[in-house]
């Protein structure tokens, strides 16, 4: 009985390298006084003059880059299998001309990352959404070649104005003709302006607990509004962190839809589907959010059968010293076990058949 890792990300050397040439959002720095320490730059406003820089970002070690250390991390906490995928924010910042060609420098590095750890690993793919759609979907076709590559990752901004964008289509047509899943990952949170003027008091808590679910839950509901899975019935979407907010929001999404006065004048109500049926249908969730309490509405949502483990690794290590499992990985561990006290079978269809099953993997 395999225990699967599906939302557990890498930043591949060749990416690394990127990050360490840049010196805007999103970089690596390493500074002068502390050459031996660098530190990741990755969300937006990370890098505002008033945070002082050693506390800008986050620390950047080999866990987040070195492959070894990915495979330890799974046998420290007794992970069979692991889906990497590039971590945020992908390809979406680099010039629309330089994108599809580091889509598939990142994408074979990943793919070679996985068959050196053959039957361990395997991968979502990155597209290069900055680029002409025609050469994104000229990725999608040759990450369906690629052995190790199970479905893309992407965040909210699609091609730049959000995942309702009908200039998607073509994306979601080749998509959904190669039974390629999008695992479908936040990045760019809510405007500064909503976490106030003592935001940065605060450290990362309000954007990572707050600002992503709620940009997954509002960059799904606008796929459902505009219509994308009355288009794509068949298009598949893994929502990192449960689903973010979706699964406790379906209910007042579909009423505030049944209320709309311009929905029901342009006639945009009767005949779509509505969002439990997408949820039932085309969505999956990770298992990624840390309490017994959030993931029940996850399984009410979308069954326990489209649920799957995941770790988030390498964000939210232990800051404590000397800690051998991660508090974050427990706490995942611990909302499944409590969740599904008295059925141990689905517990272990979320730990890890469910991933063998969507995900096909051996
Ligand atoms: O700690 C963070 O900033 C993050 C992040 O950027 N991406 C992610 O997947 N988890 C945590």
């Amino acid at each position: 009985m395999p225990t699967v890792d599906i939302h557990t990300h890498i930043y591949p050397p060749t990416f690394v390298k990127l990050l360490r040439s840049r010196t805007t959002v999103p970089y690596i720095r390493t500074s002068p006084d502390e050459p031996h320490s660098s530190r990741l730059i990755i969300l937006p406003g990370e890098d505002d003059p008033s945070t002082p820089s050693t506390a800008r970002g986050r620390p950047i070690g080999p866990e987040y880059y070195d492959i070894a250390q990915k495979i330890a991390f799974m046998d420290t906490h007794r992970i069979d299998k692991s889906v990497i995928s590039l971590a945020n924010p992908w390809l979406d910042f680099l010039p629309s001309e330089e994108a599809g060609e580091a889509a598939r420098r990142i994408n074979d590095d990943v793919e070679r990352l996985c068959a050196q750890h053959e039957g361990r690993l395997y991968a979502f793919g990155t597209l290069p959404l900055s680029a002409p759609v025609e050469t994104v979907v000229t990725e999608i076709e040759r990450l369906v070649q690629l052995k190790h590559m199970r479905g893309v990752i992407m965040g909210t901004s699609g091609l730049g104005k959000g995942l309702d964008d009908p200039a998607l289509d073509p994306i979601y047509a080749a998509l959904e003709k190669h039974n390629q899943l999008i695992f479908l990952h936040p990045h760019y949170g809510l405007p500064a302006s909503v976490y106030g003027p003592r935001a940065n008091d605060y450290g990362h808590v309000l954007p990572l607990a707050l600002g992503f679910p709620l940009e997954t839950t509002i960059a799904v509901t606008r796929m459902l509004l505009s219509g994308v899975w009355d288009r794509f019935r068949k298009l598949n979407v893994l929502l990192a962190h449960s689903g973010g907010t979706l699964p406790f929001l379906a209910g007042r999404i579909e009423s505030c839809i049944k209320h709309d006065g311009h929905l029901k004048r342009e006639g945009r109500i009767e005949g779509r589907r509505d969002v439990w049926d997408v949820l039932r249908t085309n969505i999956y969730l990770d298992a990624v959010i840390y309490s017994d309490v959030g993931l029940k509405a996850a399984i009410d949502a979308s069954g326990p059968d489209r649920l799957m483990f995941g770790t988030d690794h390498p964000f939210f290590p232990p800051l404590e010293e000397d800690v051998k499992e991660w508090h974050s990985v427990t706490a995942n561990y611990g909302a499944i076990a409590q969740a599904f006290k008295d059925d141990q079978a689905a517990a272990q269809d979320v730990l890890g058949n469910n991933a063998m099953r969507i995900l096909n993997l051996r």
